[in-house]
């Protein structure tokens, strides 16, 4: 699997043109120092434009190559995601593509430079070269169609939030306004970082806390897990699910305050909702305890209770040793 973050190291893609552009016209500008000889002069210059095409197109072909993610090498969680959103038979055809278009050029290039060295006049070699440009030409305009695509695919790719899969995780959960995301700040250190989600309207909110010995990371999801999957579209539906491969507990909130605008029975649908949808190990937390008459869940807290907060911090380290050792 890849280690590490991978979706936003991807490289911008030319468009075919750009490619041939980029290479050609620097190679149109070589020109080689006096010889005595006029076709020593031409032989040099016909190998440098050579060398220099391929080097360039290759160059940025080979990063293609090595940046985009190999698909199957990706987590599940990134998977679900990015099967999503674009076709990912297609997403690896282009790359493979990619990759002969590379050892095509290479190919063609040795071949003339070859040849352009036991050329023994100057309109052979300068012959060489112009059927080198017009095959390296069509190799380049060959993959168009896969370098469009994988330009497209960039565009999604970099949507994807920055989830460590393999970190051990919190994902919050609960009715808007229960206070997720003032827990979150309680329970992380630096501000957390803010990522899309794909097909959903809303940002996700990614922190990371030290507890105990282990580093976790805990994930607020407005708009996302705060609400019926009822009235979702099957898309968003199915972003949602790519969360199931995720390997962590739901802290679930349930504001149970005098001033909440649910029902305790609203909150409990969406409590089994969840539960039964994502099928991770569940906390049920009450939230706001300061404000609220009664202590109905085993587990209360308030944010501005420290001791309640530290409650709960044992109670999640005590899920990370069972479940992530
Ligand atoms: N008294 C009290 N107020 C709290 C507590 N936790 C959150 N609040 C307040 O409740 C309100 C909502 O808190 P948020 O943390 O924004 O709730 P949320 O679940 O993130 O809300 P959405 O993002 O809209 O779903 C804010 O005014 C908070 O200050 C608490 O423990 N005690
Ligand atoms: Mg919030």
């Amino acid at each position: 699997m890849h280690s590490g973050f991978v979706f936003n190291k991807i490289p911008t893609i030319l468009k075919s043109e750009e490619i041939l552009d980029k290479s050609l016209s620097r190679a149109v500008k070589i020109e080689v120092p006096y010889q005595k000889e006029l076709k020593d002069k031409v032989r040099g210059e016909v190998i440098s434009k050579v060398a220099l095409v391929e080097k360039i197109s290759t160059g940025h072909l080979s990063r293609i190559i090595k940046k985009f993610p190999t698909i199957e090498r990706v987590h599940p969680f990134y998977y679900a995601l990015v099967d999503l959103m674009f076709d990912v038979d297609q997403y690896k055809m282009s790359l493979s593509r990619i990759q002969w278009a590379k050892e095509k050029i290479v190919d063609i290039s040795t071949m003339t430079i070859r040849s352009v060295k036991r050329a023994q006049y100057a309109p052979a070699m300068n012959k060489s070269l112009k059927a080198f440009y017009g095959r390296f030409s069509s190799i380049i305009d060959g993959i168009s169609k896969d370098l469009d695509f994988l330009a497209k695919c960039r565009d999604y790719m970099r949507k994807i939030p920055e989830i460590d899969p393999v970190l051990p995780t919190f994902i919050i959960a609960g009715m808007p306004n229960v206070g997720k995301s003032s827990l979150l700040s309680v329970l992380t250190n630096a501000q957390p970082k803010i990522a899309e989600y794909p097909f959903t309207t809303q940002s996700i909110y990614i922190g990371h806390a030290k507890l105990g010995n282990n580093v976790v990371q805990i994930i607020d999801t407005p708009g996302i897990l705060d609400r019926s999957m009822n009235d979702r579209n099957e898309m968003e539906m199915k972003a949602i699910l790519a969360l199931k491969h995720i390997d962590g507990v739901i802290l679930f909130l349930l504001d149970r305050s005098e001033i909440t605008s649910y029902s305790a029975q609203d909150q409990e649908k969406l409590y089994n909702e969840i539960k039964s949808l994502l099928d991770k190990p569940i906390i049920r937390i009450q939230s706001k305890a300061d404000i609220s008459k009664s202590a109905i869940e085993t587990v209360v807290v308030s944010v501005n209770d420290q001791k309640s907060i530290d409650n709960l911090k044992t109670l999640m380290i005590k899920q990370i040793e069972g479940r992530f050792r």
